[in-house]
């Protein structure tokens, strides 16, 4: 091995300085706190009021395409593709969350922008006039009385397409107040296609279109339970992420859903839908996503990426490949063969779908069926995913690597760094392996109680893989400038994880690392609060949410397989209800209706 000063390092040693300056000496954090494991239901706890929600951006694109397939199947496709464009007015909801980077969920996002009420302003006028001309499009819809030349027939056409579409876009049965209130921009008879197209498009910016308008049965202060269309549109957008279809409508409108029998028939049924497994793609996308993971195409090129690469290309889909294993390993074990949440944590096959992916673990690309199994022996489960190993450069991260398994899979909190903490990666030595630059750099004083303790070792069990995620027994040390080899670096795996934070147990590799997580009570108890979150939109609170985060919880304490887990969640109480405000006061939120 060789070895030769690394002059290029020297600018990080001012970092190191301010880190120890800035959170060091008696108010040093020492450490993440401990976060619970176990939640104990309190019946007697109310959960906070919901705010009122807002459809998320996708939720928002599934309701107008349905509602566009509802009111016109012969041009649905025409039209959606030729509103396509409109969408991009809408903004991307925020990813919002205990941490910007980590484990955040966009359904939390509530922030309402100028841009969300202008986007949605001209979608809902485009599907209005798209569904109102040519003529054969609005006789589709509102009957031949639409388009006839007898005007005698108008108003009642006008009534019955409010009541007909109403019905849908609202989500509940349309009251004779309603049809009075939507027909208002039509003026008095007769009506023609610009008229229907204003209708239309007051319609779909109702409040009760745009946002889960829930007040609940009545009756049962501080909490009561969702009425039986609140109820489908909880299950539908829940599990389907748009709105109830004709079925589950209809079981509302019978009442089937407040009875137990009618409830789970429906819940069965939506669970089969394919759509599921789409929105429960969202939850693991958005849990599991790794944010930091940039562009593994990004230094393609560069002396130094291109000899640590040695032969291997990286494409600009690359990352989304990446991504997409991770999301398609917990599909996986949720549908295709039914598996617990420890099965997706210690798995050993690879759900790499494309060649540029399957190369790197060297095993074939899955094509669906049974999927090829690693076979190294170090890759060992989804810490060991090239998501969660690959950094775009050539240099791996161990501070991000432990960093997200502290955050997203742990659910522990771990204090803010210093405001002028190092912002960027260390650099690659070459003299050095990436683990001793990164002890150099965070080793002392309060840098030492965060890195030292609960961040660093997470990430060095898995330094013996390589940025891009391959496994390697050694680590290569390169010329930055020209990427010359000039030595090599032991690989030193072997640390204290600290998963619970008072075990001191050593781990020598990613398996031990994996090993010690799967025993733990905490992924579990993270991934409840998880499923909480992208299930209410909202943060948990961990006493007056208890009961909903002790279901889920006991649901993988049991074992059950992962479909179970996220069905449980729809059996729940809290599920099923809505509370009002701390006191116990009941406030019905009819401002918005009109
Ligand atoms: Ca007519």
């Amino acid at each position: 091995m060789t070895r030769r000063p690394w002059p290029w390092l020297l600018g990080l040693g001012a970092l190191t300085g301010a880190c120890t300056g800035i959170i060091g000496g008696e108010d040093a954090p020492d450490g993440p706190g401990g976060t619970p494991t176990s939640f104990a239901c309190d019946a007697d706890q109310v959960p906070a009021a919901l705010p009122l929600r807002r459809l998320s951006h996708l939720q928002y694109r599934n309701t107008m395409a349905d509602l566009v397939r509802f009111a016109s199947p012969s041009a649905a496709v025409e039209i959606l593709g030729a509103i396509e464009p409109l969408f991009a007015q809408l903004p991307n909801d925020q990813r919002v969350g205990p941490d910007k980077h980590y484990a955040g969920f966009t359904r939390l996002d509530q922030a309402l922008q100028q841009q969300h009420v202008d986007g949605a302003y001209h979608v809902a006028g485009a599907i209005g006039a798209a569904l109102s001309a040519p003529p054969s499009r609005l006789a589709e819809l509102a009957g031949a009385c639409a388009t006839d030349a007898d005007a005698a027939n108008d108003d009642a056409c006008l009534d019955d397409m409010i009541r007909k579409f109403g019905e849908r876009a609202l989500r509940r049965p349309v009251t004779d107040e309603d049809v009075a209130f939507y027909r208002g921009p039509a003026g008095a008879a007769p009506f023609d296609a610009a008229d229907y197209a204003d209708v239309i498009a007051l319609l779909l910016n109702a409040p009760h279109t745009l946002y889960f308008v829930e007040h609940g049965q009545e009756g049962s202060d501080p909490t009561a339970p969702l009425d039986a269309y609140e109820l489908a549109s909880r299950l539908s957008y829940h599990f389907w992420q748009t709105l109830p279809d004709e079925q589950l409508f209809a079981a509302a409108q019978r009442g089937d859903l407040l009875t137990e029998a009618g409830y789970a028939a429906e819940v069965e049924r939506i669970w089969s839908d394919p759509r599921t497994r789409e929105a429960m793609g969202e939850l693991f996308g958005q849990w599991l996503d790794n944010t930091t993971l940039e562009e593994l195409d990004a230094r393609v090129g560069t002396p130094l990426f291109d000899a640590f690469a040695a032969g291997y290309t990286p494409g600009p889909d690359l990352r989304e490949h990446m991504l997409a294993e991770v999301t398609d390993a917990a599909l996986y074990y949720t549908f295709e063969n039914p598996g617990t949440f420890h099965d997706l944590l210690t798995s050993r096959k690879s759900f790499a779908r494309t060649e540029d992916l399957a190369a790197l673990y060297k095993v074939p690309a899955w094509s669906g069926g049974e999927p090829p199994d690693f076979t190294e022996p170090e890759r060992v489960g989804l810490l060991t995913r090239a998501a969660y190993l690959a950094t775009g450069s050539a240099n791996t991260r161990p501070i991000m690597k432990g960093v997200f398994i502290r955050k997203a899979l742990l659910c522990d909190e771990i204090p803010p760094p210093p405001p002028n903490a190092a912002a960027n990666p260390p650099q690659l030595s070459d003299t050095l392996s990436t683990r001793e630059v990164v002890e150099e750099l965070t080793g002392n004083g309060a840098c030492a109680a965060c890195h030292g303790v609960s961040i660093n070792p997470l990430g060095f069990a898995t330094e013996n893989f390589d940025s891009l995620g391959r496994v390697r027994t050694e680590q290569t040390l390169f010329d930055p400038e020209t990427g010359q080899v000039v030595g090599t670096a032991p690989i030193d795996t072997s640390a204290v994880p600290r998963v619970e934070l008072d075990d001191q147990q050593v781990a020598q590799s990613a398996a031990d690392l994996t090993n010690l997580i799967a025993a733990s009570e905490k992924p579990y108890a993270c991934f409840a609060r998880q499923y909480f979150r992208f299930t209410f939109g909202r943060l948990e609170d961990l006493d007056r949410d208890s009961c909903a985060l002790a279901d889920v919880k006991l649901a993988l304490d049991e074992g059950k397989p992962m479909a179970d887990v996220l069905r449980s969640i729809a059996r729940s109480k809290a599920f099923r209800m809505r509370s009002f405000e701390g006191d116990g006061a009941r406030r019905t939120p009819t401002q918005v209706d009109d």
